[in-house]
């Protein structure tokens, strides 16, 4: 039932398969895996932002771009734990910490991070980090000290991929995702709409994700939020149809896959969500800011899981957390 040999033209088919078919095939697959009125509820904290010396044209967090990102050096480890804290009280289950480096260096740095990671373990969510490219060794650290999943995305298509960043490489991105797994850390990898690419890049993406050896327990769709400065700053905003597609192909391909709609619902009608968590969507980001972009607010969320019924899942459901925190 779940299949890792997906061709490039029958992921072709499912994108393009008429938008109502291709909702109601989603919903009914959606249905089969998984609890359809289980959302997760996850937090970003952006614990050091800005000055990367990346070239990623949608990110406001890269030196060479002019944008209105203050840089913040690495958070303190009890800051950090306070805003977790704040978060699952808000009723997050998840709390991804995101740095903006282009790779994780062994340094103090690090071993601040892997005593955040200790302390957000230790408060019962699930956490997650976001900081850049990985060696095995580094994954194994961070899975020592209770890391749970890693966030790094593929962003497009491997064809795209240079159009966007030319300061690493596909293949860079691959391997970091390699040595997350290697370490036994859940995966989240997707990527981001709405960049100028083609279909085929997207139908490109979610091909390289599903014929990973293994799926990504979690694939984040993201809607460019153009950041004034950087060189995707006047990109049109994306259809819903768009998101939807992606969400519905990616539900329909990866069917137990945690699919996150993430950046881009502040401008999105309650309407427009709904249909992404019809055709598939599970798990979106909480909290009025996303790293350093805006969110809705957390009232207009839960609102939102009132008048759609959805429920938010708990952290490390289905294992038993003991067994994760000393693995
Ligand atoms: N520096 C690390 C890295 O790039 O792997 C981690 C943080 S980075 C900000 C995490 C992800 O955020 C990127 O891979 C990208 O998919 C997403 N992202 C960044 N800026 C975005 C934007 N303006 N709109 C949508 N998604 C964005
Ligand atoms: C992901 O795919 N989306 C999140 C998370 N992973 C780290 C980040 C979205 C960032 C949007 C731009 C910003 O707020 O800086
Ligand atoms: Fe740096 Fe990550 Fe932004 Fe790229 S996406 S510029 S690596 S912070």
């Amino acid at each position: 039932m779940i299949r890792t040999n997906w061709t490039r033209a029958e992921i072709s088919e499912i994108y393009n398969t008429p938008i109502l078919d291709l909702i109601y095939r989603a919903a009914t697959v959606h249905r089969q895996h998984n609890d359809a009125q289980e959302v997760q509820v996850c937090t970003l904290l952006s614990v050091k932002t800005g000055g990367c010396p990346e070239d990623c044209a949608y990110c406001p967090q890269a030196a060479r771009y002019h944008t209105d990102v203050k840089v913040h050096k690495l958070m303190e480890v009890q800051e950090v734990i306070g805003k977790a804290l704040e978060a699952k009280e808000a009723g997050s289950t998840r709390f991804c910490m995101g740095a903006a480096w282009r790779e994780v260096r062994d340094n103090r740095d690090f071993d601040k991070v892997l005593e955040m990671v200790k302390g957000v373990s230790n408060m019962g969510m699930e956490v997650c980090c976001t900081l850049g490219m990985l060696t095995s060794e580094q994954a194994n650290k961070l899975k020592e000290a209770g890391l749970y999943a890693y966030n790094h995305n593929l962003d497009t298509s491997e064809e795209f991929y240079g159009d966007v960043i030319t300061t690493r490489t596909y293949r860079d991105r691959l391997e970091t995702l390699e040595n997350v797994r290697g370490a036994k850390i859940s995966v989240c990898s997707g990527g981001i709409i709405g960049m100028g690419e083609g279909e085929n890049d997207r139908i490109g993406m979610l091909h390289t994700l599903a014929t990973l050896p293994e799926h990504p327990e979690s694939v984040p769709v993201n809607a460019l939020v153009p950041v004034e400065g950087t060189p995707l700053e006047d990109q049109e905003k994306v259809s819903v149809w768009e998101m939807v597609r992606m969400i519905a192909t990616a539900r329909i391909i990866m069917p137990k896959a945690m699919v996150r709609l993430s950046a881009g619902r502040v401008r999105m009608t309650l309407e427009e969500q709904a249909l992404c968590f019809l055709a598939g969507a599970n798990s979106i980001f909480a909290g009025d800011k996303l790293l350093t972009t805006p969110n809705p607010a957390v009232v207009q969320d839960q609102q939102m899981f009132q008048i759609l019924n959805l429920k938010p899942r708990q952290a490390y459901k289905g294992l038993e957390k003991a067994a994760i925190v000393t693995a």
